[in-house]
């Protein structure tokens, strides 16, 4: 190339001929999870059940752009993996009446296009891609190239991202669909809380790392490390607080410091393969041992938390284990003296005072994502009974800043959330991350276990 340019491969036909050739066939058989296309067939007649003779129309999604030419991770979208299993970036399915027709991106494989010169879809920048035929296969409905795709036909109720707009209706549905989760996603959040708990230890083991300078940045990168390793990654960003940090209910900065004496409090789920998550907290004392301070009030928020959990049953109103776990938090706040008002004020709609240090929900369905189900109806969701199936936290915490002039000294800077995964089954409730200890001495123990 005389004016300097590098030459561009594409338009060179003795190179593309040459590179076309030479090639044995990879292993491309798509890469499920087991059981997920049954899963999905299930759903798709559920979905069926509901919303009969009507057309759907869902997206994957693509990876957002991060910067310039490039992407974050691409995380598929919740409603199209529980309606496909199928986790392809750009992908659209077309459902109605429990039948699926997908539109993948097809693959590029020698002596196609894009085989070298496509950095989204060429195999030798991706890796090896299954074929149209094999993901139809695996999946067990059909599937049709992209290009094909003819646009969603009229009438049709759209979902995931992309569409300028996705139906109200449509969305509502899934998420009151996706409330009640089958065996197959049970076994799935069994598997996340389990492989989180695993996480929790892994991050314990690497408190005095942290503590010698590697600070909260650390054990968050422990953690989504081993998330990553055993998962897809943090269903969501991890949150670890330490000291004065582990009041700030979304600590997900994690740039301080890991002091001795101080409490951490810990926020993180690991998003297994199926895309399924857990969300557990606990708050562990970075010595090793909590002081009566902070004993006290993870005390308190432990009696809230039981009680909240012993309100986990099928036919109890939704909202009982927050009034339940309310009402400790509140007679606690006012023997401490920190309630301006009597406990029935406090607790009274027009008081809440209590709120104060404990602004946030403490509980929500779990599921794809980690706030499940979210654009169902607030009769479906908060006026809802809880039903067997239904996956859901409990996770009450008392958050006391440090710069709270209402807070007496010897209680600022703490901060303590215990959070559990919940199963409602036919009798009651089964708690999935039981393998962690509530209370502070049984923490205490687990910690140094893990050390
Ligand atoms: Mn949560």
């Amino acid at each position: 190339m005389s004016d300097g340019r590098l030459p561009k491969l594409s338009e060179i036909p003795a190179f593309t001929e040459y590179i076309t050739q030479g090639w044995d066939a990879p292993a491309r058989t798509p890469d499920l999870v087991t059981g997920v296309a049954e899963a999905a067939a299930g759903h798709r007649a559920r979905l069926a059940a509901a919303l009969p003779g009507t057309t759907v129309v869902v997206a994957a999604g693509r990876a957002p752009v991060r910067s310039n030419d490039t992407d974050y991770d691409f995380r598929v979208d919740s409603d199209f993996y529980w309606l496909t299993g199928c986790a392809a970036a750009q992908a659209v399915a077309v459902v109605r009446d429990g039948d699926a027709t997908l539109y993948l991106p097809p693959p590029a494989r020698p002596g196609d296009p894009g085989f070298f010169s496509d950095a989204v879809y060429g195999e030798l920048w991706v890796g090896p891609s299954p074929s149209l035929e094999e993901w139809s296969a695996a999946l067990g409905i059909e599937v049709r190239p992209l290009p094909a795709f003819p646009g969603p036909p009229p009438g049709a109720l759209l979902a995931g991202p992309g569409w300028e707009e996705p139906s109200e209706e449509l969305g509502r549905t899934l998420a009151e669909l996706r409330m009640i989760k089958d065996e197959w996603e049970i076994a799935q959040l069994r598997e996340a809380v389990d492989r989180t708990v695993e996480g929790f230890a892994a991050v314990l083991a690497e408190v005095p790392a942290a503590v010698a300078g590697g600070g909260e940045r650390w054990l968050q990168g422990t953690f989504d490390r081993y998330a990553r390793t055993y998962g897809n990654g943090p269903g969501y960003a991890s949150i670890v607080g330490a000291g004065p940090h582990a009041p700030t209910l979304h600590w997900v900065r994690c740039d301080g410091p890991v002091r001795p004496g101080e409490l951490l409090l810990l926020d993180m789920g690991v998003e297994v393969r199926s895309h399924y998550t857990a969300d557990v907290t606990r708050t562990f004392p970075v010595s090793g041992s909590f002081s009566p301070a902070q004993r006290q009030v993870h005390d308190l928020v432990e009696r809230a938390h039981r009680a909240g959990m012993a309100q986990v049953a099928p036919g109890r109103a939704f909202t009982d284990f927050h009034h339940a776990a309310m009402e400790v938090i509140a007679h606690g706040l006012h023997d401490w003296g920190l309630l301006p008002v009597s406990v029935d004020e406090a607790l009274s709609a027009d008081g809440q005072h209590h709120r104060r240090y404990l602004v946030c929900g403490i509980g929500h369905h779990l599921g794809l994502d980690v706030h499940d189900c979210a654009r169902s109806r607030p009769e479906a969701y908060h006026g809802a009974r809880m039903a067997p199936g239904m996956v859901l936290t409990v996770e009450p915490g008392l958050y006391f800043h440090a710069h709270d002039r209402t807070v007496p000294p010897e209680l600022r800077g703490i901060g303590v959330r215990i959070e559990d995964d919940l199963l409602v089954t036919p009798d009651g409730a089964e708690v999935l991350s039981a393998a962690l200890p509530l209370d502070a001495t049984g923490l205490e123990h687990w910690a140094k276990e893990q050390a």
